[in-house]
């Protein structure tokens, strides 16, 4: 077993931020780690967390934080933003409530941002939270600001996504179309000690009824004032009601296995992407891809021969 492997299986921080490294910056060592993490993981509850900017999510995810380990369960965080290029905890705001829990060892938390160039954030996010899992979380809570695909993507990692509100921010519409509504197992209105916290919570419930009228399962609406960690308990309570429902209709393991699937199909693309620029590194295809820089061949047709060529290669013999 790969030495990071063993220290993340052991719970060991420094062994479960060297792993996430390997991940944000696709060393090769990566696969071997989460091969052998994997059977190790499963465990966590993943809890997405997304919203406009500025809704509160920083300050929600921190509450929670505290509210957790007062159970005594281990927590932890993966702040994602796609905007971003920094990584390692480097994230502004994320750096004052990793001060905040700097000396806790039952806390985690790790920013992902857009580093590398293979397989995606979501990917990358995906397999961090993995390393989180089997390095001994409870539950892992997934931050991203809430405005495109790729937080989309990131939330389809989660088993519950909560999307958080807030009054007088006219979010609901927005958020409708972007199609976050769609996503929330559950709506946080966040900020509720503003004025505005009732037309907001009527407003979801109309927009509910209308898009849920016939859904096993109705997102709740729960308030929160997370600068003074009020409705915490609220809003746990139906993530463990959640939790529950999807235990109880099978959703839960379809989810999970539906997603494993998925993943397989994701890690072939990624292996294959990685192969042609392996190959690109060392000079194949280069003439395919003059012909379509210098205009004499167009883009798709130089793609297919590439991949004929590739699967041409995997049949000659000793490859
Ligand atoms: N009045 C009030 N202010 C809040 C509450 N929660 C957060 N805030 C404030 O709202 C501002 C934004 O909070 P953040 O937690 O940084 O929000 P965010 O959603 O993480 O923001 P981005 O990461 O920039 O998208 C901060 O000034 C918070 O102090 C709340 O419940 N009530
Ligand atoms: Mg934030």
């Amino acid at each position: 077993m790969h030495d990071i492997a063993k220290r993340i299986l052991q719970g060991e921080v420094r062994g479960a931020a060297r792993a996430i490294t390997c991940i944000e910056n696709d060393y090769p060592e990566r696969t071997q780690i989460l091969r052998e993490i994997f059977p190790y993981t499963g465990r966590a509850k993943r809890i997405g967390i997304t919203g406009t900017p500025g809704a509160g999510k920083s300050s929600l995810v921190d509450a929670l934080i505290g509210f957790l380990r007062e159970q005594d369960l281990k927590v932890g965080v993966a702040a994602v933003d796609p905007t971003s290029p920094f990584t390692g905890g480097a994230l502004l705001g994320d750096r004052v409530r990793m001060q905040n829990h700097a000396l806790d060892s039952g806390v985690f938390i790790r920013s992902m941002g857009t580093r590398g160039s293979l397989g995606g954030l979501s990917r990358k996010t995906k397999d961090a939270v993995r390393v989180m899992d089997a390095f001994g979380c409870d539950v892992v809570l997934i931050e991203t600001v809430g405005v495109g695909q790729s937080e989309l993507d990131v939330m389809n990692i989660a088993d519950t996504t909560i999307v958080v509100l807030t009054p007088g921010g006219g979010d609901t519409v927005q958020a409708f179309k972007a199609g976050i509504m769609e996503i929330a197992d559950l709506f946080v209105i966040n900020k509720a000690d503003l004025p505005g916290a009732d037309k907001l919570q009527t407003e979801v419930e109309q927009m509910l009824d209308l898009a849920k009228h016939d859904a096993a399962w109705r997102p709740p609406i729960v308030r929160t004032v997370s600068t003074r960690r009020l409705g915490l308990e609220q809003l746990w309570e139906q993530v463990e009601r959640h939790h529950a429902y999807l235990q109880a209709s099978g959703e839960w393991g379809l989810r999970r296995s539906r997603r494993l699937q998925e993943e397989v199909l994701e890690i072939v693309s990624q292996r294959m992407q990685q192969v042609v620029r392996e190959r690109l590194a060392a000079g194949s295809y280069a003439d395919q891809l003059a012909a379509v820089a210098a205009g004499e061949a167009d883009p798709y047709s130089a793609a297919e021969e590439i991949v004929r060529r590739l699967f041409a290669g995997d049949r000659e013999p000793g490859k």
